[in-house]
């Protein structure tokens, strides 16, 4: 099994993407089966700990969704485990500059082109033998862009061999932009900051993705141009639903 994600990009199709933030197998698998085309598992902010990726990671496999993770950092031996645990793909949070993108792929790809260390583990029994054979290929990797320095050195970081693309983290980006975090928002610095990744990965063949609070908000990146888009994160998700069912049953 390739990674219908890389595909996907190659097509110009639309990827939409689901967010965890809840550590369990349940709701993962939950997720996996709504119809995302790939489900990230969010071990920076979510409250996700190793063994509860790993659960995370095995539910979604048995989903048609296409298992990712977001790391805490850009720390190698986080990356290379949940590779070797069966993500599919890698976010990276907070890359400033080209040195940082190019450590963060390298972990993502066996040498000569990375140094992931050997050790395919579930990335072999979901992946099959020849796993290690495309890996480097097909394992997506993506930056986050979502500091100024980011945004600074944006050209260069998607200059990086092997980096698939990038991810806004519009809540980080707005908070060092314009001093609050705001995931929609529309402070000129913010929409000009936006509209400059989407036209650089354009000009680059590189993905494009960005964190959305709603439905109607990852439509709107989509119509934009971003190739990849997250309509919230679980957490919001069932918030909402929970809200508008309370509201419901009053009668609202
Ligand atoms: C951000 O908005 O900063 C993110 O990291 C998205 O989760
Ligand atoms: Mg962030």
């Amino acid at each position: 099994r390739k990674n219908p994600l890389k595909a996907a990009f190659r097509q110009q199709q639309p990827i939409i993407n689901g967010w965890l933030a809840i550590p369990s197998g349940y709701s993962a698998e939950i997720a996996g089966h709504q119809g995302y085309d790939c489900v990230t598992v969010d071990l920076q902010h979510g409250m996700i700990d190793f063994a509860s990726a790993l659960s995370m990671l095995q539910a979604i496999s048995a989903t048609p969704a296409t298992p990712l993770a977001r790391v805490g950092s850009n720390e190698p031996a986080q990356i290379m485990r949940l590779l070797d645990a069966g993500a599919w793909g890698i976010i990276c949070p907070m890359i400033s500059t080209p040195e940082q993108a190019k450590q963060f792929v390298a972990a993502c790809r066996y040498p000569p082109l990375g140094n992931r260390s050997f050790g395919p583990a579930r990335a072999l029994l979901y992946g099959g033998k020849d796993y290690p054979q495309y890996a480097n290929e097909e394992i997506l990797t993506l930056a986050m862009i979502e500091t100024r320095e980011g945004l600074e050195h944006l050209d260069a970081i998607l200059d990086t061999d092997g980096l698939d693309g990038v991810f806004i983290g519009p809540n980080d980006l707005s908070l060092t932009l314009t001093g609050q975090a705001s995931a929609e928002s529309q402070h000129p610095e913010m929409l000009e900051a936006i509209e400059r990744v989407l036209t650089r990965c354009h000009a680059n063949q590189k993905l494009a993705g960005i964190f959305c609070t709603s439905g109607e908000a990852a439509a709107t990146r989509l119509a934009q141009g971003f190739h990849f888009v997250t309509p919230a994160n679980d957490v919001m998700q069932l918030g909402r639903a929970a809200r508008e069912a309370i509201a419901a049953a009053q009668g609202k």
